[in-house]
């Protein structure tokens, strides 16, 4: 079914559905535990490890184990979600199937997911920037410590990054912790000329198809004078918004809705082109590559390309 995904400024009845459905599938009954991801991660010889205490897990726990899951699978160019053209193509399928459960736990097919359009506070004066509306209790709660306060207090995390070594760590549960605008390096969002120097680009990508490359998908995703971006909002919230875990706080998705409306705001006026095809470019990121799926059906880039028959955005204009 085709929904649509809006500003969450725009319909507050979509921004509570959205902390709903994640209050629910944050709740641990998905009946997988913590010892079940080690012996998943054992059994297929994955490059990724889990640690510390055994405990059921939720729904959204298993999103975020799927998250570092594809980081940790490191390709000749980046990992099999970021670094490279696969980047938006992964986390396009990683939200359908994010939306999918959250029409299911709130048992309304016409849910789409909310966006946050960062450039639009990007403009705030600094000091104002993590006192912006969306980090209220009727929105995501505080932007800085522990958040208590709204329905995103209820949020527990279960599954944090080991700095050491990467691996997974599944910790006693406690409350997200953000740190927004703390980073001196990073003390603004990104701004809407940021937005336009990634939306004029001719091509989505092109070799050496890494960190390096001027193109639409690197700019967006940040590399290019880094952090920008996609990757300055991942940095610019912090806490546990900053590591391979970053789907533990709700904002993530916020966030790349809004990138991927960008994507699909690019397409829309560049033609829906995505580069490598087919036999040309590094295993992974071409075209017909099947992406890394451990919820629903592993879709291609090229089957995701046109998101026509899962949602549409209520506005592709270029300001
Ligand atoms: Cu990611
Ligand atoms: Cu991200």
């Amino acid at each position: 079914m085709t929904v649509v995904r809006e500003n969450i400024f725009v319909n507050t009845t979509v921004r509570d559905r959205f902390l709903e459905g994640v209050r629910l599938l944050d709740q641990p009954n998905s009946g997988i535990r913590a010892s079940d991801l080690r012996d998943f991660l054992q059994a297929n010889n994955l490059p990724l490890g889990i640690r510390g205490i055994d405990q059921e897990l939720s729904i959204y726990d298993i999103f975020v184990f799927w998250h570092l899951l594809a980081m940790s699978i490191q390709l000749s160019v980046g990992n099999a979600a970021h670094g490279g053209p696969i980047f938006l193509p992964w986390h396009r399928m990683y939200m359908i199937r994010l939306e999918e459960f959250l029409q299911q736990v709130l048992d309304e097919p016409e849910f789409g997911l909310p966006y946050w359009d960062w450039a639009a506070d990007g403009h705030l004066p600094v000091r104002q920037q993590w006192r912006a509306e969306l980090w209220t209790p009727d929105y995501l709660g505080e932007a800085r410590g522990a958040v208590r306060s709204g329905p995103m207090g209820e949020i527990r995390v279960r599954l944090v990054q080991d700095a050491r070594n990467g691996n997974l760590v599944s910790v006693t549960p406690r409350p997200l912790q953000r740190a927004a605008g703390l980073n001196p390096d990073v003390a603004s969002l990104p701004r809407q000329p940021d937005v336009d120097a990634a939306q004029a680009q001719p091509l989505y990508d092109q070799p050496p198809w890494n960190r390096s490359v001027v193109g639409h998908r690197n700019i967006l995703e940040g590399w290019i004078n880094g952090p920008q971006l996609h990757n300055r909002v991942h940095v610019w919230v912090g806490g546990d918004m900053a590591p391979g875990t970053s789907p533990n706080d709700p904002v993530f998705f916020l966030n790349h809705c809004n990138v991927d409306r960008l994507w699909e705001q690019w397409m829309a006026h560049k033609g829906r082109n995505y580069e490598p095809k087919p036999n040309r470019g590094p295993s992974g990121h071409r075209l017909d590559d099947v992406m890394v799926a451990i919820i629903g059906q592993a879709l291609t880039p090229q089957g995701v390309l046109d998101p026509a028959q899962w949602y549409a955005y209520d506005s592709l204009l270029i300001a």
